[in-house]
Order: C-alpha cells, then sequence, then structure tokens
C-alpha cells in the first residue's frame, strides 16, 4: 500500500524566532551566530533569515565572511532557552496529527499520515492546518513535503521554502525529481557531488535512467541507497522513538602514507569538525571517544579515554585524542588511515558546544 508521510521543518528556526519577538527586524537580513566585530569575529553563522541568504549567507559560513557580504544585517547572539521552548512546542502540535511520529534535532519531524488520510489532497488539508496551527501558536513558519516514503518526503519539503508544501504523490514524484539536482537528495552534499558529476550524474534523471546494478558498479552500496530513495524504494518507518546510535565514527585514509605530525594532525581536525556537524545537528552528548590508527602493514590500533560525564564538546574531544596519540608518536612507521570514534551516546536537547558557549549568552 502507498504510505503518505509528512517531513515538517522550520523554516529559518532560530531567525525565525528572533523576527517574532522583534517585529522590528521582519523582512531583514538577521543573521544568529558569533559577534562579527565588524568582520574581525571568530565563529559561524548558525543560521539567517532568507532575507540575509540573498546575500549568500548561509549555515556554517564564518561570520567574517557573512559581514563582508552583509555588513547592514541584524547579528544576534543565540538564545537556546527560547529556541527549545519554541521547539517543544512546535512538536506538540506536530504530534496531535499522527500516532507515527519521529523528532529529528530540534526543528523537523516526520509524521506517517497512511492511515488518517485517505489520499495526498487530504494530507494537504492537514498539512495547511498544521501550518495555521503552528503560525497562530507559536508564530513561526513551517515547509511540509507529503510523499510515499521518508527520504522523498524529506527532499519535498526542502523544494517551496519559506512556509511551502510540496507534494509528491507516487504516481508524479519521478517526473518532478529528474531535472533536480543531485544535491537535493539527502546524503549528497557539496563535495561528494563531484564523484558523481565526474560519472556523468548530475540531474536525478540520470539516476533515474539507469539500472541498480550500474548504480552499484559506478557508486558501491552508497550508489545503491541512493538509487533506492529515488525511485521511492526506502521502507524505513517513521517511528516514535529514534533507534538508538550506538556510537558516531569516521575515518581517513591518506593518499600516501606520512609520518608528517602536522599532515596527521590537521586530518584528525578535519575529521572532528565533520562528526561534529553530526553531532550538533541531533543533539548528541558522548562520553567516550576513541582514537584509530592504523600504520602501514595495516597494524592497527585504537585507544580510548571515557570521561565521567556527557559532554559535546569539540575541542575537549581534540585535547583528548592527542593525548592518545602521544604514545603513538615515537612509532617509525608510516600512518595509512586516522579516525575518530564517539560512544556511549545521549540525545540532550540542552548539550550546547563550545564553540557556541564561547559566543551565546548563555547564563
Ligand atoms: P536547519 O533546518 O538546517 O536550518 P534552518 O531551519 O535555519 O533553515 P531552513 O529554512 O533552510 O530549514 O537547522 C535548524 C536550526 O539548527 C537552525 O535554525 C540553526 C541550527 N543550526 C546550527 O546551529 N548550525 C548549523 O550548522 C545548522 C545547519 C543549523
Ligand atoms: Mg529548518
Amino acid at each position: 500500500m502507498t504510505r503518505i508521510i509528512l517531513h515538517c521543518d522550520l523554516d529559518c528556526f532560530f531567525a525565525a524566532v528572533e523576527i517574532r519577538d522583534n517585529p522590528q527586524y521582519k523582512n531583514k537580513p538577521v543573521i544568529i551566530g558569533a559577534d562579527p566585530k565588524e568582520g574581525k569575529g571568530r565563529g559561524v553563522v548558525s543560521t539567517c533569515s532568507y532575507e540575509a541568504r540573498k546575500f549568500g549567507l548561509h549555515s556554517g559560513m564564518p561570520i567574517s565572511q557573512a559581514y563582508l557580504r552583509c555588513p547592514h544585517g541584524i547579528y544576534l547572539r543565540p538564545n537556546f532557552k527560547k529556541y527549545t521552548e519554541a521547539s517543544q512546542l512546535v512538536m506538540q502540535v506536530l504530534k496531535k496529527y499522527a500516532k507515527e511520529f519521529q523528532q529529528m534535532g530540534n526543528d523537523e519531524a516526520y509524521l506517517d499520515l497512511t492511515d488518517s488520510c485517505l489520499n495526498y489532497d487530504e494530507a494537504k488539508e492537514n498539512a495547511l492546518q498544521i501550518q495555521r496551527e503552528i503560525s497562530e501558536n507559536i508564530g513561526i513558519t513551517i515547509s511540509i513535503g507529503i510523499a510515499p516514503t521518508k527520504s522523498l518526503a524529506k527532499i519535498a519539503s526542502d523544494c517551496n521554502k519559506p512556509n511551502g508544501i510540496t507534494l509528491f504523490k507516487p504516481e508524479e514524484f519521478k517526473d518532478l525529481l529528474k531535472d533536480m539536482d543531485i544535491t537535493r537528495i539527502p546524503g549528497i552534499g557539496k563535495k561528494s557531488k563531484g564523484y558523481f558529476y565526474k560519472k556523468g550524474i548530475k540531474k536525478i534523471g540520470d539516476i533515474l535512467d539507469i539500472s541498480i546494478s550500474k548504480m552499484i558498479n559506478l557508486f558501491g552500496e552508497h550508489g545503491k541507497w541512493i538509487w533506492k530513495i529515488v525511485n521511492g524504494f526506502d521502507n524505513r518507518k517513521v517511528k516514535e522513538f529514534q533507534e538508538e546510535r550506538k556510537s558516531i565514527s569516521k575515518e581517513r585514509t591518506f593518499f600516501e602514507n606520512t609520518d608528517d605530525f602536522h599532515d596527521i594532525l590537521s586530518r584528525l581536525g578535519e575529521i572532528n569538525e565533520k562528526i561534529h556537524t553530526t553531532v550538533i545537528k541531533h543533539h548528541i552528548a558522548y562520553r567516550t571517544v576513541s582514537l584509530k590508527i592504523r600504520f602501514e602493514g595495516y597494524l592497527t590500533y585504537t585507544r580510548a579515554k571515557t570521561l565521567p560525564f556527557h559532554i559535546q564538546d569539540k575541542n575537549r574531544v581534540m585535547e583528548i585524542i592527542l593525548e592518545l596519540f602521544r604514545e603513538f608518536s615515537r612509532k617509525l612507521k608510516k600512518v595509512r588511515l586516522v579516525g575518530i570514534r564517539l560512544s556511549n551516546l545521549e540525545r540532550n536537547y540542552k548539550v550546547r558546544q563550545t564553540s557556541l558557549l564561547s559566543f551565546a549568552c548563555i547564563p
């Protein structure tokens, strides 16, 4: 049976809450993040209003660069307490609409309306009602995608932001997808798109035109999953509770084995950054930090440190990694691969990242 899945995603969430509370900022470029200090500030943009996005600003951009592009913007430090309250109110509204509900991070959720709606048009009525209720009760806007699978609903919710509703009906979604760039697919980012572009896969239609076995030949397991997403074969259920993740890890193999200490450290730094984008987005705290190191000849070691309490602290992780690395720094062999794993995880909406703490006004 065809399913009816909704993906709901708040529009420029942190900025929307600030604009709600300061109506004089309406229709202005509002940027939430570090203090720009007239272009000399450190740190990044957390999010920004759609007016600011017209100047090329986006989440994760260095605040100094944002200031260069938009010096007349309204720059605000984040107020997490306010955003957590708004998020909780939004989730209470969304939960009412479906038995199967799954919150993702602080501003997204999936709902399964298969049992409560007869068809997609009825689901759209529900989506409109959700938008009205959130706008009236919480004072911010939300975009909603409606599709037969979770991944298609996620692509759909991003198609008409802000305050949009996008339907991918089962008989229409391939036609709607075919001209879109592949970076619309969750899991293909600005960096990984290069691998696909090189093989001539640029538009989603290029994937729809080839067989699953060709995709596996070209891109392995990742290719298989991407093929399934765009063809509507994502059977993942909308669950009330998130499946517990046991750990988060990332590793990188060097193009050429190296014993250059700076090379190794800078690679570990990159891995740490990457892991923390996931960690922050999903509000994850951890107690155990592990370092993995593989030398030429494949001899592999892991070393771990478990802390007395959960943290979400990028700088502390790097310190621990350095501590764990010290044991290996006198090894004469060259290094082939390094990796970081965070485990003993806990989902916690109140965790703060130190780099955020460093600019946020938290009591
Ligand atoms: P997103 O949903 O990724 O972004 P958004 O809601 O601001 O914008 P959009 O309209 O495109 O959905 O993230 C939700 C909130 O999480 C965002 O308002 C701020 C925070 N956030 C960060 O602090 N850092 C980040 O790098 C990202 C991506 C989000
Ligand atoms: Mg959002």
